[in-house]
């Protein structure tokens, strides 16, 4: 049987603009994905974020959700809109209010709030200001974090200042599938650097005001990326320093890589860092965030023959991996989830033990691992949602080798406690392991919920169910 350690914590996952609806109450501000959803022909099917999962107006339903499915944490996001309307200055008391109820409510039924500050939704006022490629964000940001930790200090376990700034820089400003929509690889860069600062910033910020038991994080979605063969090490690099160096490099070792800087010398000189900011960017955390999905495979092109652009960007668009252009993302061998994404959970194991080997003093937790799927709706009345299952067991046991193998991870959040807003994909896209029903927002466990309520309260994976007599 597969076991966990005895302190492992037993999360779920959601973020503010994907569940909790409400986008224009109670004196909340527009976010650059108000923006974005409300412009025809960037979200599929034009969804919206306006009514999301009701969340807002359904608190307790979903508090009491979360104590049933019996986890010890929630990882959530705060709506920074909703703080600051504006951005900065002045603060919208019943946004507070409304996480007060939320960590409040979390407190009493024993489960740890773990809190994201940064999930993605900057308040438009400051990306008509210039956004992430504007310095001056990330000052708002860590004034932000500052005024929020004063008012929720006490309660908040976890601080995880952004999450995946990978995203918010390459597919907010480079290739512009996500808010506000830029293509401008100079600016995405500069997001990078404003992002990893504000990290920093937000994270001393956090420390002279929230409870000093608490921890401090940052989520990153790091890309395990492997060569097709050998000759490929010089791609792997090269994807290696874009997506993960450039956001380990500072926060951690307190210093850009540099083949990155190389690697992007006709984009930018990145004269926008500034002395000290490496230094800034480097703040003690406690604990590092881990997303995983999927690997991702890469070789050398050799500039002639047609391109594999699996990456997701279609050919001619333009493209996330600003020092790729001699890059090429192969299509990995299947099966798939919905999103087209690869099942292989040995590219977590190997990440982890990367992580250990690299900062083998840095404990790590697994902020959001999960899977969409179409996820019917059997005669019965239940999702019979084995292939998540199969997912969530196969990550799980990654997890345990990981830790078998000497990497120290402290938990797991599953994406997502329930179906919701799924970015540019809308909601067709189902990762919940909770089934939201968009007509009527009820809430049906599906088949992998009661998997999952099984595996927190055994602390183990259970033995796989016999396969039918043949
Ligand atoms: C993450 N990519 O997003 C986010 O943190 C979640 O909000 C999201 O719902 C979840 O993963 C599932 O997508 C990502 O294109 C979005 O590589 C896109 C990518 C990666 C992560």
């Amino acid at each position: 049987m597969t076991t966990f350690p005895d302190d492992f914590l037993w999360g779920t996952a959601t973020a503010a603009y994907q569940v909790e609806g409400a986008w224009n109450e109670d004196g909340r501000g527009p976010s650059i994905w108000d923006t974005f959803s409300h412009t025809p022909g960037l979200v599929t099917g034009g969804d919206t974020g306006d009514l999301a999962c009701d969340h807002y107006h359904r608190l307790e339903e979903d508090l009491d959700l979360l104590a049933a499915l019996g986890v010890g944490a929630y990882r959530f996001s705060i709506s920074w809109p909703r703080v600051l309307p504006g951005g900065g200055d002045r603060v919208n008391q019943a946004g507070l209010d409304f996480y007060r109820r939320l960590v409040d409510g979390l407190l009493t039924r024993n489960i740890a709030p773990v809190a994201t500050l940064y999930h993605w939704d900057l308040p438009q006022e400051l990306e008509d200001a210039g956004g992430w490629p504007n310095r001056d964000t990330a000052y708002r940001f860590a004034e932000y974090a500052r005024q929020t930790g004063e008012a929720l200090g006490d309660g908040v376990r976890t601080w995880i200042t952004l999450n995946e700034p990978w995203c918010s820089a390459y597919l907010g400003y480079g290739s512009g599938v996500h808010a506000p929509g830029r293509t401008d690889p100079a600016a995405a860069l500069a997001a990078v650097h404003h992002l990893n600062l504000g990290h920093g910033l937000a994270a001393r910020a956090l420390r002279e005001v929230v409870d000093p038991a608490a921890q401090v994080s940052v989520t990153l979605n790091l890309h395990h990326a492997r060569g097709v063969s050998e000759q490929d090490a010089e791609a792997v690099r090269r994807v290696d320093a874009l997506a993960n160096r450039a956001f380990l490099g500072p926060m951690l070792d307190g210093a850009y890589p540099r083949d990155l800087i190389d690697d992007t010398a006709s984009v930018t000189d990145w004269s926008f860092v500034k002395d000290g900011d490496e230094a800034t960017a480097a703040a003690p955390i406690e604990v590092l965030g881990v997303n995983y999905y999927n690997p991702i495979l890469v070789r050398q092109w050799d500039g002639t023959s047609a391109r594999d652009t699996a990456d997701g960007h279609a050919d001619g668009a333009a493209s996330p991996w600003i020092n790729c252009a001699d890059v090429e993302f192969v299509q990995q061998p299947g099966p798939y989830t919905e999103m087209g994404w690869n099942i292989d959970e040995t590219g977590l194991t190997e990440l982890l033990l990367r992580l250990r080997r690299d900062y083998p003093s840095l404990p790590v937790m697994i902020t959001e691992n999960g899977a969409a799927f179409p996820d019917e709706v059997s005669a019965d009345g239940r999702v019979h949602d084995d292939d998540r299952i199969d997912y969530l067991r196969r990550h799980l046991t990654a997890v345990a080798e990981a830790i078998e193998g000497g990497a120290d991870v402290r938990g797991y959040f599953l994406w997502s406690l329930m179906d919701n807003f799924e970015w540019a994909h809308g909601y067709g896209k189902r990762f919940g392991i909770v089934r939201v029903d968009r007509d009527t927002m009820e809430r049906t466990w599906k088949d992998s919920a009661r998997w999952y309520h099984d595996v927190v309260a055994a602390n183990a994976l259970p033995a796989e169910a016999a396969s039918p007599a043949s």
